[in-house]
């Protein structure tokens, strides 16, 4: 057990003692000028991991994703987007910022959209119309709960892009734990986008960090686009460093993460008051509602605090999410102090 158990976000995760002896020891360059060799090694392994021909060290998700709709988005172009997509609701309006789209969401089942729907929304040709650019999945799906959209739905919306002549991009930051929880390999994953970014600062443990990978020119204009936002960082590696233990020594141990989760979630669902659906508890995010109490939702959290357990409220609902820093026994605390809470 922890001092505080923290089920705000994967992302409270602190680098591991590895990562700090690897800081210590990287070798640095430039990385403005191409010059650091952690950096590289760190994108090309992810992409290699991938199946891409390229990566791009980038500072977050948001801007790995928003990098990776810029590339294929001309301003005022229009792209298609689940409704509940990180991209769309999570991204302080980057979409519109910084990728320069307009969104047309769609509404999903359980983060999953209608491959038909997709189709039935791409413009046609004309000139009152905004020109479809792109169609983007995120996986797992944060806001519904960690789920895992289905490889055949992602290859039906992929053919859907290729047919329709629209690019396909995928907000992975949590593609490892679909990999994990599936056995399906990240390259299958990945087969049909143009553009993926992964985080390494969710539940593998980086403090900094996600790549954008896809093909070489792809992400050479990515390259260009990050230095715009001034993204270009210098002596890097020393952050790479954390995320190439990230990539190729933290991914299988999610699978405690979702056993956790799973363990959280099944305690929670017994409780009197609490609405949560089991089914969407598919890897390391558990989301449950407490109806009549949304109100109370701010008072409640605070007072689970005080019994040293962190949760986080969105949308009226309230999120635990379990990771390398949190354990059998927290899940435990967290269940005693709910049921405390909600006496
Ligand atoms: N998500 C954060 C918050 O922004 C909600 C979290 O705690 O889960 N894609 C997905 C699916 C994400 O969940 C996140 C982060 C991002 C992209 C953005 O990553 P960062 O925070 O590195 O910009």
């Amino acid at each position: 057990m922890h001092t505080i158990s923290d089920f705000r976000s994967d992302t409270v995760t602190k680098p591991t003692p590895e990562m700090y002896e690897a800081m210590a020891r990287a070798e640095l360059g430039d990385d403005v000028l191409g010059d650091d060799p952690t950096v590289n090694r760190l994108e090309q392994i992810t992409a290699d991991m991938l199946g891409k021909e390229a990566g791009l060290f980038v500072s977050s998700g948001t801007q790995g994703n928003q990098i990776g709709l810029a590339i294929h988005c001309r301003p005022g172009d229009e792209l298609i987007c689940e409704f509940g997509a990180h991209t769309y609701n999570n991204e302080s309006g980057a979409m519109a910022r910084i990728a320069c789209a307009q969104p047309r969401p769609i509404k999903g089942k359980a983060g999953v959209m209608d491959p038909a729907e997709v189709e039935s929304l791409i413009r046609p040709n004309n000139i009152h119309n905004p020109r479809t650019a792109l169609v983007t999945v995120e996986n797992t799906h944060n806001g519904a709960g960690g789920t895992i959209v289905p490889l055949e739905n992602i290859r039906a919306i992929g053919e859907v892009a290729k047919r329709r002549n629209i690019k396909y991009h995928l907000d992975g930051a949590r593609l490892w734990n679909a990999h994990v929880a599936t056995g399906i390999s990240l390259k299958e994953w990945c087969r049909e986008f143009d553009t993926v970014s992964v985080c390494l600062s969710k539940g593998l443990c980086a403090p900094v960090g996600s790549v954008l990978c896809g093909n070489k020119s792809d992400i050479e204009r990515a390259r260009y686009l990050r230095k715009q936002l001034g993204g270009g960082m210098r002596q890097v590696g020393i952050l790479a460093a954390c995320g190439i233990i990230s990539v190729t020594k933290m991914v299988a141990r999610l699978a405690e993460d979702h056993a956790n989760a799973r363990k959280l979630a099944e305690g929670l669902a017994a409780m009197k008051g609490v609405q949560l659906d089991l089914a969407t508890v598919q890897t390391n995010i558990v989301f449950f509602s407490l109806p009549g109490r949304e109100r109370e939702l701010p008072a409640l959290i605070e007072k689970l605090q005080a019994q040293k357990v962190l949760a986080m409220a969105l949308g009226g609902r309230v999120r635990m999410v379990t990771h390398h820093e949190v354990d059998e026994e927290d899940v435990e605390r967290a269940l005693m102090a709910w049921k405390t809470v909600l006496a």
